[in-house]
């Protein structure tokens, strides 16, 4: 009888690996940018005192994931919880991880009020253009013309206002001199991890940082491999994927 052959997982250490085969659906764009992020975590060696946050939606399916302190609430109420973590410690490295569902719709006002005050800690929004966990209905990132369950023609801009832009937003708003604030992508996790390092190094200065990831859901998208990233660099002329703000400390 032939043997199959596996290979260990090459994950980082910041993440669990006891916890079995992830549960995001194959493709999935939530287990690259939780790795990158693990591995920049890893990177500067802040397993011990990071505290990480996740949202409802399919960011949830993380809560077992990283082999950190971790918490879990709802609709943007991460970013709250988070910044109540560090400011009671402040030692605490807190990272508020999210969807673009709850970040930018039910929980934008804790965006807004975080970006305003430059609460220290990361706002991780994951922005796959959909509600993803409750079956792909339009959110506030939902391209024009992209169809949705609740969007079945596509979005029509002139009867839902245009998409959200959120790294823009919280650029405008925020300090320009304890902020970092970027756009990356699942399409290229070098960059991807690299603006988590910067961020998180931000936060040990501590800044507050905001890093928008464009990110992908083959699931309610119904799109194969090619499509899947098709659709996603559709994405990245639609949004612009740079750093809009960087600290001179980072
Ligand atoms: C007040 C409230 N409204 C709606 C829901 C249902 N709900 C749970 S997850 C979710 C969508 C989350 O989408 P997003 O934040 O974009 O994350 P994703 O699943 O795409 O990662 C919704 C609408 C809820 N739990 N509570
Ligand atoms: S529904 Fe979309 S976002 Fe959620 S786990 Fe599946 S592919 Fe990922």
């Amino acid at each position: 009888m032939s043997e199959i052959l596996t290979l260990p997982p090459n994950l980082p250490k910041s993440q669990n690996a006891e916890v079995g085969a992830s549960k995001f659906c194959p493709g999935c764009g939530h287990g690259i940018t939780l790795k990158a992020l693990g591995n920049a975590i890893d990177e500067l060696g802040i397993k011990q005192k990071t505290v990480f946050g996740c949202d409802i939606g399919c960011s949830l399916l993380s809560w077992n994931y990283m082999d950190l302190d971790t918490v879990q609430t709802h609709h943007g109420r991460t970013t709250p919880v988070i910044y109540g973590v560090t400011r009671a410690n402040p030692e605490a490295i807190g990272i508020a991880y999210m969807g673009d569902g709850g970040g930018l719709a039910i929980g934008a006002q804790h965006l807004v009020n975080a970006t305003v005050r430059g609460e220290r800690m990361m706002i991780v929004v994951v922005n796959n253009t959909n509600y993803g966990m409750t079956g792909g209905q339009m959110s506030p990132t939902t391209m024009p013309g992209q169809k949705t369950e609740t969007t079945p023609y596509g979005r029509d801009c002139d009867v839902t206002g245009k998409p959200a832009k959120a790294a823009e937003m919280v650029a405008a708003i925020a300090d320009p001199a304890k902020s970092y604030v970027a756009r990356s992508t699942v399409s290229n996790v070098i960059k991807l991890k690299s603006a988590f390092v910067k961020g998180l190094k931000n936060v040990q200065n501590g800044g507050f940082s905001f890093i928008e990831v464009l990110s992908i859901c083959p699931l309610n998208w119904r799109t194969n491999n090619f499509d899947t990233f098709a659709r996603l660099q559709q994405m990245e002329e639609f949004f612009e994927v740079k750093e809009f703000l960087v600290p001179e400390s980072v």
